[in-house]
C-alpha cells in the first residue's frame, strides 16, 4: 500500500479510528501473527494485517510460523490449520468462505482466520479488520461467512488512450497514451480495495472495444495485460477483457467474423489458448454485441447464442467465462413510430434464446429495461430467463445521476433491484436469488458494476461517491445488507465514530438520491438530460433523436404508455401479479407513473395534487433540500478530515448550480407548455 497519501486516498481502509473496546477485545492477539504458507494471497492477508495493526498499535507485529509464547493471529486455510480452531467440516464453509475462531493453545490466545481456500482468508482477515473498526465484540466477529454471489464483478469502461467513457474522476490507472501504465503501485491499491469489499474480477478495458483496444488478446499487449493480471490475482482478483465481436476480420486476416465459420472458430481458440498462456488464470470475455453500433453477430444472420458459445467454446477448456451483455435494442428508431418502445429489446431479444447459452456463458442484464436512470423498474428479464446464468450490471459510475458532482448514494436503488420479486416461481421469487443461481439453479450468477474510478485523488471525483464502491461490493458480497447498514459501515470507517458525524453523513447520503430524483425526472420519465455528456437539463435534448428514449409531453399531457391495453405492451413483459400491478393505473407505483402511463397534467396523484404541481413542487423541493446537504455538511467542519471536508464542499456546491439549473428549466418548460400555474405562485422562469 502507497502510505501517506492522505485519508481520502486510502478510503474506507486507512484504519484510522480505532473504537474504545479495541485494547480489551483484540489487543493480545495483535503482536504475532502466524501464517504457514507462502501463498501470494496469504501473504496479502499478513500485509494488510500488519498495515492495520501498525497503526493500531504503533507497533510492527511480528510474521512466524510457529505458535508463539503469547497471543496471536493465525492465518491460513483449512489444511494449515490447527484442527481446535475449526470445529466444523470443510464442507460447512461456503466456497471462498471462512471461518473466525478463538480457542486455546497451550494456554494461550488465538484468533484464528480460516479459509476455505487462500482467497477465503483473505476476505476473513478483511472481515476481521471491519469488524475491529466498526467496535464489534470479539462474540460477534467469530462464525462462518461467505460470498452471497459466485462473480462479483467490476467492469471498467476505460480506454487505452486512459480516457474513460463515462468516467468522472479523471483519467484511467490502468492506460495511458495507448499503453498500458508502467507504473503498477495504484493499481495494487486498487486491488486491496476491490478484495476489501469481495469483488472478484475485473474488466478492465471498455466494452465499446476500439481499434487499439481490440489487439489487447494479442502478443502487442498480453505481457503488460499479463503484468496487470499479476497484481490482480495478488488479491484474488481475476482479470477479465471486453472483446471486439469483429476481431477476427479487423485484426485477424479473416474475411469473416461469422460465429458458425471454422476459421472464425479456430481464429477465437488460438487467441484463447494464448492468452493462457500469459495468464493460466484468465477469467473470459465480456461483449457488448449489437448494441449501439458495435458489431455482433446479426451481421452474419445469426443469434447471440451463436456468438456467445463460439467464444465458450474456446474458453470451456480453461475455465473460462463469457459475459454477454443483453444490452441489445434499436438505436435507429424514428421517434414518430410509436410501435417501437427500447424497453421491450432486452426481453424481446433474449427470452426466445433461453436454454441455449452453454453453462459457461452469463447474460449480463443492466438494472433496468432502459439504461440506469434515476427511476426505472427492473428490467423483466430477470424473471424471464430460467435456463440461462445471469448477472445484474450496475452502474457505480454516475452518468445519470450525478456525475459525481452531484451526491447520489446508491445504495436504496440497488436494494431495490436485488429485493425486487419476479414471480417466476411464485411469490419470494427474487432478483438477488436469480443472479446468485439459486432461483433456477443455474451455475454461475453475480453481480457486475460499473467502476466509478479513476485517477483522482481520493479515486471517485467526489469523496462520498466512494460509499458506491464500497456498498457496491458490500451488496455483492451479503445481498440482504440492507442500504442504511452499508452507508453506517463506511461513515465509520472513513469518518470514525463520532456520532454527530456519523448521523449527519449517513442521513445525507440515505436522503441523496431522492433529491436528486425531485430536481430532475421525475415521475420515472428519465431522459431529460443534455444528449451526448448526460449532465443537467434538456427537456427535449433526446424527445426527437432515434434513441428510442422518449417521454411524449405534449401540451396535453405526458409518459410513456407502456400498457398491454393500449400501449406497447411492455407490462406483458413481467409475470403476474407484477404485469397486472404496473398495468392497472391505480395500482401501478407513482415514482414509475409515467414510466407505464401517459396521463393528462390534471391527473391526481395519491397526495391530491396534480402531476403539473408534483413536478413544480419537487423541483422547488428538490433545490431547497439540496441547499440542506450543504447546511448539513458545514456542521462537519473542523470534525472530518480537511482534505474530504472540503472537496465535498467544492462539490455540493456545483450540485446546488445543477439543482437550480434543472429546477428552472424543467419547470419552466411545463409551465410554457400547459400553461397552469403554480398554485403556491412561485417564481417560475417564463
Ligand atoms: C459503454 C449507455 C452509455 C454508453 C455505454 C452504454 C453501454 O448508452 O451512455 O456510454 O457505453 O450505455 O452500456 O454499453
Amino acid at each position: 500500500m502507497s502510505l501517506n497519501k492522505g485519508k481520502v486516498y486510502e478510503c474506507w481502509l486507512s484504519y484510522s479510528y480505532l473504537p474504545d473496546n479495541f485494547n480489551k477485545e483484540y489487543r493480545g492477539f495483535c503482536n504475532s501473527i502466524v501464517a504457514k504458507s507462502k501463498h501470494p494471497v496469504i501473504n496479502s492477508a499478513i500485509e494488510e494485517l500488519k498495515i492495520a495493526f501498525t497503526r493500531f498499535t504503533g507497533q510492527s507485529p511480528q510474521i512466524v510460523e510457529s505458535y508463539p509464547d503469547s497471543g496471536c493471529i493465525f492465518v491460513g486455510i483449512w489444511d494449515e490449520a490447527d484442527d481446535k480452531a475449526l470445529g466444523i467440516s470443510y464442507s460447512d464453509l461456503p466456497d471462498d468462505g471462512f471461518i473466525i475462531r478463538k480457542y486455546e493453545n497451550s494456554g494461550k490466545n488465538v484468533l484464528a482466520v480460516v479459509g476455505k481456500n487462500e482467497q477465503g482468508a483473505l476476505y476473513g482477515v478483511f472481515h476481521l479488520l471491519r469488524s475491529m473498526c466498526l467496535g464489534k465484540t470479539l462474540a460477534q466477529v467469530q462464525g462462518i461467512d461467505g460470498p452471497g454471489n459466485p462473480l462479483r464483478i467490476i467492469n471498467h469502461w476505460d480506454n487505452m488512450s486512459g480516457f474513460i467513457e463515462r468516467g468522472y474522476a479523471g483519467q484511467s490507472i490502468f492506460f495511458k497514451d495507448n499503453r498500458i501504465i508502467s507504473d503498477l503501485s495504484r493499481i495494487k491499491d486498487y486491488a486491496r480495495l476491490l478484495a476489501s469489499i469481495g469483488v472478484n474480477g475485473v474488466t478492465i478495458n471498455n466494452v465499446n472495444v476500439h481499434q487499439v483496444e481490440t489487439r489487447l488478446i494479442t502478443d502487442e499487449f498480453l505481457p503488460d495485460v499479463a503484468r496487470i493480471a499479476d497484481v490482480f490475482r495478488q488479491y484474488g482478483i481475476k482479470l477479465y477483457l471486453s472483446i471486439n465481436f469483429a476481431a477476427p476480420v479487423e485484426i485477424g486476416g479473416l474475411s469473416t467474423a461469422d460465429p458458425l465459420d471454422e476459421s472464425v472458430k479456430k481464429w477465437w481458440k488460438d487467441v484463447t489458448d494464448n492468452i493462457y498462456r500469459y495468464i493460466p488464470d484468465f477469467g473470459g470475455f465480456l461483449v457488448k454485441a449489437d448494441s449501439e453500433f458495435r458489431p455482433g453477430p446479426f451481421t452474419y444472420g445469426r443469434n447471440h447464442d451463436e456468438g456467445a458459445n463460439m467464444l465458450a467454446e474456446a474458453l470451456k477448456p480453461y475455465g473460462g467465462v463469457v459475459f454477454w451483455r443483453a444490452f441489445v435494442y434499436n438505436c435507429q428508431v424514428d421517434w414518430r413510430d410509436r410501435t417501437i418502445d427500447r424497453a421491450k429489446a432486452a426481453y424481446d431479444n433474449f427470452k426466445p434464446l433461453d436454454g441455449k447459452f452453454m453453462d459457461n456463458v452469463i447474460v449480463q442484464i443492466k438494472n433496468g429495461p432502459m439504461d440506469f436512470q434515476i427511476r426505472e423498474p427492473v428490467s423483466p428479464l430477470f424473471g424471464a430467463m430460467e435456463k440461462t446464468n445471469v448477472a445484474v450490471e450496475l452502474q457505480i459510475t454516475q452518468e445519470y445521476t450525478g456525475q459525481q458532482r452531484d451526491m447520489c448514494y446508491l445504495g436504496n436503488m440497488w436494494k431495490e433491484v436485488l429485493d425486487f420479486d419476479t414471480y417466476a416461481k411464485g411469490q419470494g421469487s427474487l432478483v438477488s436469488k436469480v443472479v446468485n443461481g439459486s432461483l433456477f439453479g443455474t451455475k454461475y450468477g453475480g453481480i457486475v458494476g460499473v467502476s466509478n474510478i479513476g485517477e483522482s485523488k481520493c479515486w471517485t471525483g467526489h469523496p462520498l461517491a466512494q460509499a458506491n464502491l464500497y456498498c457496491f461490493g458490500r451488496l455483492a458480497w451479503d445481498p440482504d445488507l440492507s442500504a442504511r447498514e452499508i452507508a453506517e459501515e463506511w461513515v465509520k470507517l472513513t469518518f470514525g465514530h463520532e456520532p454527530q458525524v456519523e448521523d449527519t453523513i449517513v442521513s445525507m447520503l440515505m436522503a441523496s438520491r431522492e433529491i436528486y430524483e425531485k430536481y430532475t425526472v421525475p415521475l420515472g420519465i428519465g431522459w431529460m438530460v443534455n444528449p451526448g455528456h448526460h449532465y443537467g437539463p434538456s427537456v427535449d435534448g433526446y424527445e426527437y433523436s432515434h434513441w428510442g428514449t422518449y417521454h411524449y409531453a405534449d401540451w396535453k399531457g405526458i409518459g410513456v404508455d407502456r400498457t398491454a391495453a393500449s400501449g406497447t405492451g411492455y407490462t406483458a413483459q413481467y409475470n403476474e401479479p407484477v404485469a397486472s400491478m404496473y398495468e392497472n393505473i391505480e395500482t401501478c407505483p407513482e415514482e414509475l407513473l409515467l414510466f407505464f402511463h401517459h396521463v393528462p397534467y390534471t391527473y391526481k396523484l395519491k397526495s391530491g395534487k396534480t402531476v403539473i404541481q408534483h413536478i413544480y413542487d419537487t423541483h422547488f423541493e428538490g433545490y431547497e433540500e439540496a441547499e440542506g446537504l450543504k447546511e448539513k455538511w458545514l456542521t462537519l467542519k473542523g470534525k472530518i478530515d480537511a482534505e474530504a471536508f472540503d472537496l465535498v464542499l467544492e462539490r455540493l456546491d456545483m450540485q446546488l448550480k445543477n439543482a437550480a439549473e434543472w429546477r428552472d428549466v424543467v419547470n419552466t418548460y411545463f409551465y410554457r407548455k400547459t400553461g397552469i400555474d403554480d398554485i403556491h405562485g412561485r417564481k417560475i422562469y417564463r
